[in-house]
């Protein structure tokens, strides 16, 4: 559903719990429309969540999930991510893991790829685990979130 021919189907979760997040949401918005092989389909709604993980007494997050078509590969898709997450000012030298961010974007489904490598595992490896990233996935495919919830319901079973 929305993929055109030769476009691989893309699901993104965006975070933020610093500065301006809906700023640096729509900054991120607007350099996916910017770049070439790059068409956004649709965002869900953004919701504020409670900081799952990383430093006692972070800043509440704003999270949601954008769906884009690319003919970018993957490897050069990613890039991108990190381009825009570094854009809009993160410094991942000084950064915390899973701590405060301006804007964090996590690449969730790359169409059917799956890779394994140590920067970069595609499914996304937590994205059953997660509310913030499950809940607004729901809202524009909610069988994927569903199937993406069983399948780490049955890991945590083992
Ligand atoms: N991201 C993290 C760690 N914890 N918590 C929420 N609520 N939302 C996030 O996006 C988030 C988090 C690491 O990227
Ligand atoms: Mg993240
Ligand atoms: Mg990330």
């Amino acid at each position: 559903m929305n993929a055109r021919r030769g476009e691989v189907r893309v699901f993104v979760a965006v975070g933020a719990n610093l500065g301006d997040r809906e700023r640096a949401f729509d900054f991120a918005l607007a350099r996916f429309a910017a770049s070439a092989g790059v068409r956004v389909v649709r965002r869900s709604t953004w919701i504020e969540t409670e900081p799952v993980g990383g430093p006692v007494g972070q800043p509440r997050f704003l999270n949601g999930v954008v769906e884009l078509g690319t003919t970018l590969d993957v490897r050069a898709f990613f890039a991108l991510l990190q381009a825009i997450e570094f854009q809009a000012g993160r410094d991942r030298s000084r950064s915390v893991r899973h701590g405060p961010r301006e804007l964090d974007l996590d690449l969730l489904l790359f169409g059917d790829l799956e890779i394994d490598e140590p920067d970069l595992t595609v499914p996304h490896p937590r994205m059953g685990e997660r509310e913030f990233v499950l809940g607004p996935l729901a809202e524009l495919e909610p069988d994927l979130a569903r199937s993406r919830r069983r399948l780490s319901s049955r890991v945590d079973a083992r």
